[in-house]
């Protein structure tokens, strides 16, 4: 068997081009046009309006290749395709072989008879996107939301390249993955499902091994299993029949585990088909031992939602993922593996592959894997009716079987999700036409026809109908006490922060709150006279029609009115975190009724204000930084209860742990009023209330204003978290000038800060004027008697600096600077008495 890729020496051309253009595949339109200086940035202020013209052309890319003898002269050649966007006419040396209409799948043809020895040719005409949704929108009225280009549900290509409320309407065509000729003769292995049976001792793998034979010869067949050590086993049959059976027993295995619970050892199978005593195919697939189930049981309080790897139920901590880049040609494992390490570092356990985007490539499903991510995996489908005829039904057959077949053996992969908020659509949703024909191919295709495929092809992994759900057949798909929510009465309904304590949800699948990205992000595509969040090109840059009003709205009820643009931004992303740490805390408090917390969204598809917690250029907001904290294995978290503080230790770990605090309550100017100690044993996999205070009601509502309190969380003598809590909203605190230090030293792998202040200051900030860096920590708070040491590792910085422009470069500021303080005269403190 011999294979040739065919990504190179491409060639674009369409009806208006003077010059064709050179390329490779990945390839996009719009990247080779941006790339070749024939169009500008779509990025940039308001050029996405130029997408759509761009996207209503047709395009040819074109090829050449020349074979030899050897391969022409083997019993059969496959031409392949791994992702065409979308809608392409394909000719190999001049005869048509195929028209395609589904981006999600993969179209692999024979093409023996049209191959020569020497030169061939081969072209893909992409047609127009935007003209074929017009043409069959104007046939049938399919409702979609409206931030996308009407008419989008009709064809399989990623719905938020037609626009979202995050994303731009920037359709792009193109051909997105590998291109490549496979020539063999004799046979090959068709397909390889691998399935687990635990034991004590062991575990038990079955192989069961699909064949295409081209001969009447006899085939064996070799399973080879690698441990994560090197170490290698063979199990070998003889003889082998076009569907193979074949189990390999594996002894002592080394489980896989989620982030924070375990390591992610992964064993190597390959499975070698053999015609006398020779290789005549070898497939090799990368899995990991364990078990993931999702509990959906009925319980005290309803039924379970919750996830449980190698018997062990866990909370899941995460966010949901969309799409890179819009011009997908720009993704790359590298920068994959940064946003993967990125959660890694804020300590998910778990991503949600949203449904309105692309299935990600194998890298980001390996890189899973690796870090030790389980994925939610959505079939891509979001907030839209289809219409389930013969060819709709026919591509999506394929588009799910290929995808099941190629991420079925991930470690990672933990769920697969029929849609996004369908079913939740066509119950509460008044601008989802109630039209009885669509809302029945529904059923058809995400209660019958997806779950019969995955019947045969994964009846391993948990198939659930939609997200949110309470279990499909459009029963109450918002119950809080069954299955997954949607959380977005804080955000799209204005509701406080506080609300999210009403619910106690089951899983929270989805809950968000919009942020501007960081001024440099902002500085990419604006112009000075744009930096105004109401500007045409801000708005241009904000997709949630009511979004900036919403910010606004959140502003003036929690902080004081900022004193420019850079403050409102920053006060933007301190809103997202007071908002987002409510909601987690919450739920992480009642773990065990709740077992899943999910935030909208972990990143962007271009430069924009958005729910995510890291922008389009990797930079973080104070969200993400916030997420490592509340998403860390022990969690230290404090809350009001009238006239008493509560707090409470969520310990995720699977040890107990001696929980030794320390709280103090401190005036503004950082000045201990009271304080104690309480130690506590928190079991594993809980969470505790572990004392209620009652100081509060010996401090009068002027004193609330200028008194915080202070907790810090030590296990094993070692801090693993402080944390502040203010008893008024932060726009009612008088924070005093705080005066912060920093002191900058070296060492050979980072930069060390050392900050100290002169009283209280919140949400400390550290950033560079220029460069980009990820910090141990941020967005700290700081007391006069406790110093906050802050490591800049060097590779964490995106270009070499030295110590001295580091310090030039290092801003700092907090809470105190975002406003305009015209007076310093503060209301007398008085006594708080100590019982
Ligand atoms: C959720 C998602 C997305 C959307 C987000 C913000 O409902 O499923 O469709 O972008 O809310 O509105």
């Amino acid at each position: 068997m011999k294979t040739i890729e065919l990504n190179r020496n491409w060639i674009l051309t369409y009806d208006d081009l003077q010059q064709p253009i050179q390329t490779e595949i990945p390839a996009s339109v719009m990247n080779d046009l941006l790339q070749n200086g024939r169009i500008s940035d779509p990025f940039y202020r308001d050029n996405e309006d130029q997408a759509i013209e761009i996207a209503s052309k047709d395009y040819l890319y074109e090829t050449s290749f020349s074979l030899d003898d050897e391969m022409i002269n083997e019993d059969s050649i496959k031409l392949r395709f791994q992702g065409l966007d979308t809608l392409a006419e394909i000719k190999l040396n001049g005869s048509l072989i195929s028209h395609t209409n589904n981006m999600h799948r993969m179209y692999e043809f024979e093409v023996k008879e049209l191959l020569n020895t020497g030169e061939n040719h081969l072209s893909v005409k992409l047609k127009s996107p935007i003209n074929y949704i017009k043409e069959k929108q104007k046939e049938l009225a399919l409702w979609g939301v409206p931030d996308a280009e009407e008419g989008y549900p009709h064809l399989r290509k990623g719905h938020s390249m037609f626009g979202w409320d995050w994303g731009p309407r920037m359709p792009d065509l193109g051909i997105w993955r590998n291109v490549n000729l496979t020539s063999y003769s004799k046979g090959r292995i068709d397909d390889v499902y691998i399935t687990q049976q635990h034991h004590e001792e062991s575990v038990m793998l079955n192989f069961r091994i699909g064949l295409e034979k081209l001969t009447g010869q006899a085939f064996d067949m070799e399973v080879t299993i690698t441990d994560p050590n090197g170490k290698s086993e063979s199990t070998t049959k003889k003889n082998v029949a076009l569907t193979e059976e074949i189990t390999h027993k594996v002894e002592q295995p080394q489980l896989w585990w989620p982030n924070g619970y375990g390591k992610q050892p992964l064993y190597t199978a390959e499975v070698t088909l053999l015609s006398e005593g020779k290789t005549v195919h070898k497939k090799t697939i990368k899995t990991g031992l364990r078990t993931i189930r999702v509990k959906h049981e009925k319980d005290e309080w309803g039924k379970s939602f919750e996830f449980e790897v190698n018997g062990l139920s866990l909370f899941a901590m995460g966010a949901n993922y969309i799409p890179e880049d819009n011009l997908l040609a720009r993704n790359s494992r590298e920068k994959t593996k940064r946003l993967i390490t990125d959660c890694v570092d804020a300590n998910y356990n778990m991503l949600r592959v949203w449904g309105g985007g692309i299935y990600p490539e194998s890298y980001f499903y390996e890189l899973c894997d690796e870090y030790g991510l389980i994925v939610w995996q959505d079939f891509m489908f979001a907030c839209s009716t289809y219409d389930l005829n013969d060819e709709f039904r026919d591509t999506v057959v394929h588009e799910v079987i290929d995808n099941v077949k190629r991420l079925r053996h991930h470690a990672s992969l933990g769920i697969w999700c029929g849609n996004n908020e369908i079913e939740e659509g066509w119950e509460h949703w008044e601008q989802m036409p109630n039209d009885p024909k669509r809302k029945a191919d529904y059923i058809k295709l995400f209660e019958y026809i997806i779950p019969e495929l995955l019947k045969e092809h994964d009846p391993e992994t948990f198939y659930w109908s939609s997200s949110p759900s309470s279990g499909g057949g459009f029963d109450k798909p918002r119950d809080p006490n069954r299955g997954d929510v949607h959380y977005w009465e804080v955000w799209h309904g204005l509701k406080p922060f506080t609300e999210y304590e009403k619910y106690h949800f089951r899983f929270c699948s989805e809950f968000g709150f919009q942020s501007f990205p960081s001024i440099k992000t902002i500085d990419t595509f604006t112009e000075p006279e744009d930096r105004n969040i109401f500007s045409r090109v801000m708005e241009k840059h904000q997709k949630n029609g009511a979004a900036n009003g919403k910010i606004l709205f959140y502003l003036s009820e929690n902080f004081l009115y900022p004193k420019d643009f850079e403050s409102l931004i920053y006060a933007s992303q301190l809103l997202q975190v007071e908002a987002i740490k409510y909601g987690v805390e919450h739920w992480r408090r009642n773990r065990g009724r709740c077992m899943g917390s999910l935030y909208w969204q972990l990143n962007d598809c271009w430069p924009v204000a958005s729910w995510s917690s890291i922008d389009y250029y990797g930079r973080w907001k104070a969200l993400h930084y916030f997420a490592r904290k509340f998403y860390a294995p022990l969690l230290l978290s404090v809350r009001e209860e009238g006239e008493n503080v509560e707090i409470h230790v969520t310990n995720d770990t699977r040890e107990a742990v001696s929980a030794e605090i320390e709280w103090k309550l401190k005036k503004n100017n950082g000045e201990e009023i009271t304080g104690g100690r309480i130690s506590r044993q928190v079991s594993s996999l809980s969470a505790e209330r572990c004392d209620t205070l009652s100081f509060l009601k010996n401090v009068s509502a002027t004193q609330k204003r200028q008194t915080y309190l202070e907790c810090s969380l030590k296990v094993n003598d070692k801090v693993i978290s402080n944390v502040t809590h203010l008893f008024v909203k932060p726009k009612h605190f008088t924070f005093i000038d705080p005066e912060i230090q920093a002191a900058v030293s070296e060492t050979q792998d980072a930069f060390e800060i050392v900050l100290s202040s002169q009283s209280y200051a919140k949400f400390v900030e550290l950033d560079m004027t220029d460069n980009d860096c990820v910090f141990s920590d941020n967005f700290v708070d700081l007391s006069p008697d406790r110093k906050v040491t802050i490591i800049a590792e060097k590779n964490s910085i995106n270009k070499e600096v030295t110590l001295n422009t580091f310090k030039e470069q290092l801003n700092i500021r907090s809470i105190y600077d975002m406003s305009v303080h015209e007076s310093s005269n503060q209301e007398a403190y008085g006594q708080v008495s100590s019982n």
